[in-house]
């Protein structure tokens, strides 16, 4: 095995502007000081964290908020796309460290782009939210709500053209896994351009597994490899508290972490949505580390 396919860069994407509230951009820096730590609090006994990378740390400087924020956004999603689409040429995994949900939409952008030449990626969407919102149809203005839509081609072209004027994944291309909170606009519009979505009631039906199996073979069928986005508001708030827009009743971390191994080599990872201004910062932590070494 060559040392470049077992080394995992990390970008970090130093976002919280797009969020309810501040705080998201403080996480890159405290996940990779735990690293730089050598991780020894984890309960991940037998991970080994040296095969992590961390290669940088982009930070979204704007001080304004919700909707007046979107072209400095998209700025900042242009440069983080700018970096992963680098890095997923020389890498067969990344991992991007955010940062508010909103940095989904520079994420994708560059791997989606370096992935071309090859074919289409899928995309499992992990949250509790579906962030399928556009800037005509937000109630909040905040950017966070709408890094699905934007992705799916939909919504400010200041977003949903980043690096190419297409939209990044086709509907049949993407899984939606855990959603509970939702508007109705929302819902139409997945339904509509034909997203898949699994939620909350189908896992507590089925089970994790079960799902992530079905959606594994689903998105297999059609794409080169898949990636995952996972906001941590979809695990259950006793699990992993620390999240902007916490949501009861979510997945139980421990049946998704026994459930990854049918998670075979993402092409890449982003965890996104931790605000370590919150109580339970410590926790949650903790959560990233387990989902980092069993995810990739
Ligand atoms: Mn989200």
């Amino acid at each position: 095995m060559r040392i470049l396919d077992r080394i995992i860069p990390i970008i970090g994407a130093a976002s919280g502007q797009s969020a309810n509230q501040l705080g998201c951009e403080k996480a890159p820096a405290l996940i990779e000081s735990l690293l730089r730590a050598g991780s020894k609090s984890s309960q991940e006994k037998s991970a080994d964290w040296s095969r992590f990378m961390w290669q940088e740390t982009i930070t979204c400087t704007t001080s304004l908020r919700q909707l007046a924020a979107l072209p400095a956004v998209a700025d900042f999603c242009l440069q983080l796309a700018t970096f992963t689409q680098k890095l997923a040429t020389q890498y067969p995994q990344l991992l991007v460290m955010g940062g508010d949900h909103a940095v989904a939409m520079g994420t994708w952008s560059g791997i989606v782009q370096a992935y071309a030449p090859r074919g289409p990626l899928g995309l499992i969407w992990v949250d509790a939210h579906l962030d399928s919102h556009t800037p005509d149809d937000t109630e909040s203005g905040n950017i966070h709500g709408m890094p699905l839509a934007s992705l799916l081609g939909q919504g400010d072209v200041l977003l949903t053209q980043i690096l190419s004027p297409k939209p990044k994944f086709k509907p049949q291309h993407v899984v939606v896994i855990g959603a509970r909170s939702y508007e109705p606009v929302e819902v139409e519009r997945l339904q509509s351009l034909g997203v898949r979505v699994y939620w909350m009631r189908d896992i507590e039906r089925l089970g994790i597994a079960a799902i992530f199996t079905e959606a594994v073979e689903y998105l297999t069928a059609t794409t080169v490899g898949i990636g995952m986005s996972i906001d941590l508001d979809a695990f259950d708030p006793h699990d992993v508290p620390a999240v902007s827009a916490p949501e009861p009743h979510g997945i139980f971390l421990g049946s998704f972490l026994a459930a990854t191994n049918v998670l075979k080599s993402l092409v890449a990872l982003e965890i996104t949505e931790f605000n370590p201004t919150l109580p339970g910062s410590e926790q949650t932590a903790q959560a990233v580390l387990q989902l980092m070494n069993r995810l990739l």
